[in-house]
């Protein structure tokens, strides 16, 4: 109690979000405060983002996603999340299919950070996103893409690589905008119910 100004959004983080999220000061401000009611240090650690995910995927794993999730957002590698970087996931992660948001799934798919993706980490993060749909959804999956391994076949053949072919991210990026199916390839929307 009467402590108020250091639990407040300082200017510079509302101004950066503003400018880069489609999100108002209201929405903003909002939600800082209920981050701040769940997280009172101000971080989200690993294991809490894992929670946050397995309450939106009750009916299957999304642990390992997660995980990956959490690594792409941790900017600053300090193994939380801050408030800025928690918006900056929420932002990426619902919209729709835009460069930056490809942006980000190059970085997700990256997972040794090198600046480009070889075939083992686009099988390691398919097979991680496959966790997330539910068994019965994934019984109605067409035949060339129902396993980890044939999702990542069909990507590397839809680019054109070898299997120890690396893919650049501008390549990644323009790719992926050109043809939706290939979207749909490497991310998981669940079906509204
Ligand atoms: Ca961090
Ligand atoms: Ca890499």
């Amino acid at each position: 109690m009467g402590n108020s100004k250091s639990g407040a959004l300082s200017k510079e983080i509302l101004e950066d979000l503003k400018l880069n999220t489609k999100y108002t000061e209201d929405e903003l401000c909002s939600w800082y405060e209920s981050f701040q009611k769940q997280c009172p240090d101000g971080r989200i650690s690993r294991s809490e983002f894992e929670k946050i995910y397995a309450n939106f995927f009750p009916n299957s794993d999304p642990k390992v996603y997660a995980r990956h999730v959490f690594r792409s957002f941790d900017t600053n590698d300090d193994g939380t999340l801050d408030f800025r970087e928690y918006i900056i996931a929420l932002h990426l992660t619902s919209t729709g299919k835009t460069r930056l948001k490809l942006e980000w799934a190059f970085s997700l798919f990256d997972v040794d950070r090198n600046g480009e993706i070889s075939k083992n980490e686009v099988l390691e993060i398919i097979t991680a996103i496959f966790k997330m749909i539910p068994a019965e959804e994934q019984k109605m999956l067409p035949d060339d893409e129902n396993t980890p391994q044939k999702r990542a076949d069909k990507l590397w053949a839809y680019f054109n690589k070898g299997e120890t072919d690396k893919l650049a991210e501008k390549e990644f990026i323009e790719g992926v905008l050109k043809n939706d199916a290939i979207m749909s390839l490497i991310q998981y929307d669940p079906k509204k119910k």
